[in-house]
């Protein structure tokens, strides 16, 4: 290998390593922390979703919040229906 291109290696490393070291984590969904703190209190079990009786207070609207229809309301749809004015 002539000088040259070890240089030219030496110089691609350099210029590399910071584009590499900004493979960042993705970034975290946004959290509105009024959403958060609702959902929370709603979620009476804590195990991440509104079920069973957790779902009561949302039945009349269920079909626009569980978009999944898998029966429980997951955070990610409380947020949308919360955004979507279906949650007040
Ligand atoms: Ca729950
Ligand atoms: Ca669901």
């Amino acid at each position: 290998m002539n000088k040259t291109l070890i240089g030219t290696f030496v110089a691609l490393a350099i210029v590399a390593g910071p584009a590499l070291a900004q493979t960042a984590p993705p970034a975290a969904p946004a959290v509105d922390a009024a959403v958060d703190a609702k959902f929370k209190a709603a979620d009476k079990n804590n195990n991440g979703s509104l079920d069973g009786a957790e779902v009561d207070p949302y039945k009349a609207n269920l079909a626009k919040i569980d978009t999944d229809k898998d029966g429980k309301i997951s955070r990610a749809e409380f947020a949308a229906a919360t955004k979507s004015g279906v949650i007040k």
